[in-house]
C-alpha cells in the first residue's frame, strides 16, 4: 500500500544473535557491581561518593545489524566481538571532573579488567564542544562451560557534561543532521558554558577539602 508513508522495515532479530547478547548483560552486571563496590567503598573511606549515578544499555539488535552492514560486514554473530565496541555501554556520572579520571584510575588499578583503548574528549573535547571521558575496557564473564573477555564502552562525565550531552542529542536528532549553523553554534557555546562551570565547581570542591 502506497501512502506516501514511507514504511519502517523491520527486521527479525535472529534468536542465535538474541542469545549471543546475553554475555554482553553478564559483562554489563560484572562492571555494575564492581563501580557500585568503589563508589560505595571510597564514600566510606573518604566521606566524598566520586560517582554520582550509573545508567547502562545494550545496543538494540536492530543497530548492531545496521552498525555491521555500515563496515560493510554480514550480520553474522561472530563478527560482533571483533569489530563493534559498543554492543553493551556503561555510563557513570561524576560530580566533579577530579573524580573522573578517579573512577578510572580505580578502574585501572582491577587486574581483571583490560583497558583496550582510552579516548579523553575532556581533555580534547569534540568541535561540538561535547566532553566526556570514554574507556572500551574488557571483562571476563565467568559461564558455566567457558570464560568469554568481552568489550563494554565506558563513558564517564560530570553531571555537567551529561546534562549537556543529554540535551544536545535531544535538540541535535530533532533536525535530523541537518541543523542551522547558528542552532549549532549555539548549543557550542552552551557546552563552554558547562565547562566552565565544571571548572569553578571543582575549585569549590578542592577549597572544600583544603578547609572543610
Ligand atoms: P549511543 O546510543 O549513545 O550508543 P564508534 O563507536 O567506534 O562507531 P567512535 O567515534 O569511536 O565511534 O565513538 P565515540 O565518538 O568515541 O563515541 C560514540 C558515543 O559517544 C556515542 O554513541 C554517544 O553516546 C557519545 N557521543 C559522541 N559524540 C557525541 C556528541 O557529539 N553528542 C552526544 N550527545 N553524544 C556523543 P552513539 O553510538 O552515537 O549512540
Amino acid at each position: 500500500m502506497d501512502n506516501g508513508v514511507r514504511a519502517r522495515v523491520v527486521e527479525p532479530v535472529p534468536i542465535e544473535l538474541a542469545q549471543h547478547l546475553l554475555v554482553y548483560k553478564f559483562a554489563i552486571d560484572e562492571l555494575m557491581t564492581k563501580l557500585r563496590i568503589l563508589s560505595e567503598e571510597f564514600d566510606f573511606v573518604h566521606q566524598h561518593d566520586p560517582i554520582e549515578h550509573i545508567t547502562n544499555r545494550i545496543k538494540r539488535p536492530e543497530a548492531i545489524i545496521e552498525k555491521l552492514r555500515r563496515k560493510g560486514l554480514e550480520p553474522e554473530p561472530s563478527l560482533i566481538a571483533e569489530h563493534l565496541h559498543d554492543v553493551a555501554g556503561v555510563r557513570v556520572v561524576c560530580p566533579f571532573v577530579s573524580d573522573v579520571y578517579r573512577v578510572e584510575a580505580m578502574l585501572r588499578r582491577q587486574h581483571d579488567v583490560e583497558i583496550l583503548r582510552s579516548k579523553d574528549y575532556i581533555a580534547n573535547p569534540k568541535p561540538n564542544g561535547y566532553r566526556s571521558l570514554h574507556l572500551i575496557v574488557r571483562i571476563p564473564v565467568f559461564l558455566s562451560d567457558r570464560v568469554e573477555h568481552v568489550k563494554v564502552e565506558v563513558q564517564v562525565r560530570t553531571i555537567a557534561m551529561d546534562f549537556w550531552a543529554t540535551l544536545e542529542h535531544k535538540l541535535f536528532y530533532k533536525f535530523d543532521d541537518q541543523a542551522p549553523s547558528d542552532f549549532l553554534d549555539e548549543l557550542t557555546s552552551t557546552a563552554h558554558i558547562a565547562a566552565q562551570l565544571d571548572h569553578r565547581m571543582e575549585s569549590l570542591h578542592q577549597r572544600v577539602r583544603r578547609e572543610g
